[in-house]
């Protein structure tokens, strides 16, 4: 390649790429500002947009160290929500948990989320999705409530009142892991 022709080309290459560089940062700036401003109108807390429907946590004799709550989060919003993790004062540990079939013997397990569907809800039962209320630190009797406090994926927060009621067990009974 002759020397006038490369000068020539890299003078080519050299326009073009700063010509790109300058179009990209032009067109960034005005882009940014109306995004952020749709994100502040449209974003609601996940704690406004779930609610609990009957709530209710299983009464246990003294001296039974667990028991557990449940309740139907209903989600009215267009986005897909999750309680994160839960507390209770009556619980030293709170914990997700789910029942899974393992060849016919149903167990708990911990899961890291409860997914509420957009538009949707989420149903803990007995046999089911619920809230494993773990070492209690008093007996729960029938006609008292409980609070039981959920958060959610944004961090914002439900406290949620609930009745204690006889239940009985799911068959399998209430094996743990
Ligand atoms: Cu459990």
């Amino acid at each position: 390649m002759k020397p006038l022709l490369r000068a020539a080309l890299l003078g080519v290459l050299i326009s073009v790429t700063t010509a790109c560089q300058a179009e990209s940062e032009t067109a960034k700036k005005p882009a940014e500002a109306p995004q952020v401003q749709a994100a502040a109108v449209t974003v609601a807390k996940a704690a406004d947009a779930v609610k609990a429907e009957n709530p209710f946590v299983r009464a246990v004799p003294p001296g039974q160290p667990n028991s557990a709550a449940f309740m139907v989060l209903s989600n009215g919003s267009a986005v897909a929500h999750q309680v994160v993790s839960a507390t209770s004062p009556v619980a030293n540990t709170v914990e997700l948990h789910t029942h899974t079939n393992n060849n016919g013997v149903m167990e708990m397990r911990q899961i890291p989320q409860i997914d509420v569907p957009a538009n949707g809800k989420a149903e803990l039962a007995p046999g089911g999705l619920h809230i494993m209320l773990i070492e209690l630190r008093q007996e729960l009797k029938a006609g008292e409530s409980v609070a039981v406090t959920l958060t959610f994926e944004d961090g914002s927060t439900t406290v949620v009142d609930a009745p204690i009621k006889e239940v009985t067990p799911p068959m399998g009974g209430m094996k743990h892991h």
